[in-house]
């Protein structure tokens, strides 16, 4: 039975990548975090009881800011194959935490590498790095790909950089299997929700059925090459079983508008919108509504707010995975359109149950909010 080690396993990806490699028979150890509450609610389905033998899903707890803790968890368990999707993932965030983001993207992909190699794992273990789109920040070329320059925006772009040059740098030095998954922007209905596209699903259903009057809403002229999470940790695991390491491209080719994606998540309620005025004055207001919600035609459900704005941005960014297509054979499944779907009935059903337990008398305050 093969081995692997997830770090953020209980982050969007690391909970779809866990599901994957237990149906493909591995025995998969995730790294969570030691929090005041309980984090680990996407992977609760494929929990398993630490009382139960040959468990295959081991927790352990850690963080990519301890050294010694990780190479402890990597010499105990011995795996075939790491997947370091631990981070800061939030661009904004890194704008305060700069230095952590630093330690953790940049620094936390280091203490893997090194933690193999002085271990003596670097013959038997394959090392996946999570890098980003956030890479290519300043538009230089596109559709973006491989070869295409960095120009990162962000702390969090800074230190993503760090990260996928010590990746290569440990495969040419060490001779060693590891790559770096280039993934463009992908989400669903777990995603982290102020992540742009999951603040709008919440907000439209929200809104739709009575428990928020307005999305406040940042940059809406973005453009994101976005995906499904699903589809794309199928990606992470075949840059793993390939005879030699090399980084790969992962995308969908397509490009929308933040202000787009608003459009189509509204569309899912029966609601079309348009956007008036400009810049921080923009609005979206409603042109028609399906009665069967409480949205007035008239009214103003999206206001920009230049809170959410960025000090630096990354104003397009469209992918081309012609390479992952041709040597890994992936093209992704899910279209943009059955993905807002997807992520809006999921929200609908999570504020549904809400509302029905605040009218039956529960507090709800922690549940959802
Ligand atoms: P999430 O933010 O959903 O998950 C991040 C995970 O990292 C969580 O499990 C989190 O733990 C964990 N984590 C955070 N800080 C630390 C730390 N100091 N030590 C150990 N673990 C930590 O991100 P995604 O699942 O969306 O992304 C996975 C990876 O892929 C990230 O590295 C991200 O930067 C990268 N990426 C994501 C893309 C996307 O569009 N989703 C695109 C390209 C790259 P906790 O649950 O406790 O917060
Ligand atoms: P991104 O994702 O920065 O691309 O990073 P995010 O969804 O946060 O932003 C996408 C775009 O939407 C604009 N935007 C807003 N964003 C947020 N979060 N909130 C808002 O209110 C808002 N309004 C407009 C942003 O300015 C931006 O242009 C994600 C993360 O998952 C990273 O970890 C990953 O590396 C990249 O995708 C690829």
């Amino acid at each position: 039975m093969k081995k692997a080690l997830i770090t953020g396993v209980t982050g969007q990806d690391g909970a779809y990548l866990a599901e994957l490699l237990l149906k493909k028979g591995y025995e998969v150890h995730g790294i969570k975090r030691r929090s005041s509450l309980f984090n680990t609610q996407r992977i609760d389905h494929i929990y398993e009881d630490p009382h139960i033998p040959n468990r295959h899903l081991v927790l352990h707890y850690g963080d990519l800011s301890d050294a010694s803790n990780l190479i402890r968890i990597i010499q105990e368990v011995q795996p075939d194959e790491i997947y370091n999707l631990g981070a800061m993932s939030h661009v904004k965030v890194s704008f305060e935490t700069p230095e952590y983001t630093g330690n953790v993207d940049g620094l936390g992909t280091l203490r893997i590498l090194e933690a193999v190699r002085l271990l003596g794992l670097t013959n038997k273990t394959k090392i996946y790095q999570a890098s980003t789109s956030e890479l290519y920040g300043l538009v230089q070329e596109v559709p973006q790909k491989e070869n295409t320059p960095f120009y990162p925006r962000s702390p969090y772009g800074v230190a993503k950089l760090y990260g996928y040059w010590i990746t290569v740098n440990y495969r040419e030095a060490y001779n060693m299997y590891a790559c770096n998954g280039i993934l463009f922007n992908h989400e669903s209905p777990t995603r982290g929700e102020t992540f742009v596209t999951r603040k709008i699903t919440r907000a439209v259903a929200k809104i739709a059925l009575g428990l928020q009057d307005c999305l406040y809403i940042g940059n809406l002229d973005a453009q994101r090459d976005w995906g499904h999470a699903k589809d794309y940790v199928e990606a992470m695991w075949l840059m793993l079983q390939q005879d030699s390491p090399e980084d790969f491209v992962i995308a969908t080719g397509i490009t929308t508008r933040i202000r787009d994606f608003i459009r189509m998540a509204f569309a899912e309620v029966g609601v079309e919108l348009c956007f008036e005025g400009s810049a921080e004055n923009e609005v979206g207001v409603v042109v028609s509504a399906d009665s069967q919600w409480s949205i007035a035609k008239g009214k103003t459900v999206v206001k920009v707010d230049p809170q959410y704005y960025r000090p630096s941005e990354v104003d397009l960014l469209i992918g081309d995975a012609t390479k992952a297509k041709e040597k890994l054979g992936w093209t992704p499944k899910y279209s943009l359109a059955d993905m807002v779907k997807e992520m809006v009935v999921s929200d609908l059903q999570l504020f549904k149950r809400q509302q029905f337990l605040k009218e039956n008398g529960f507090d709800v305050r922690n549940e959802f909010e």
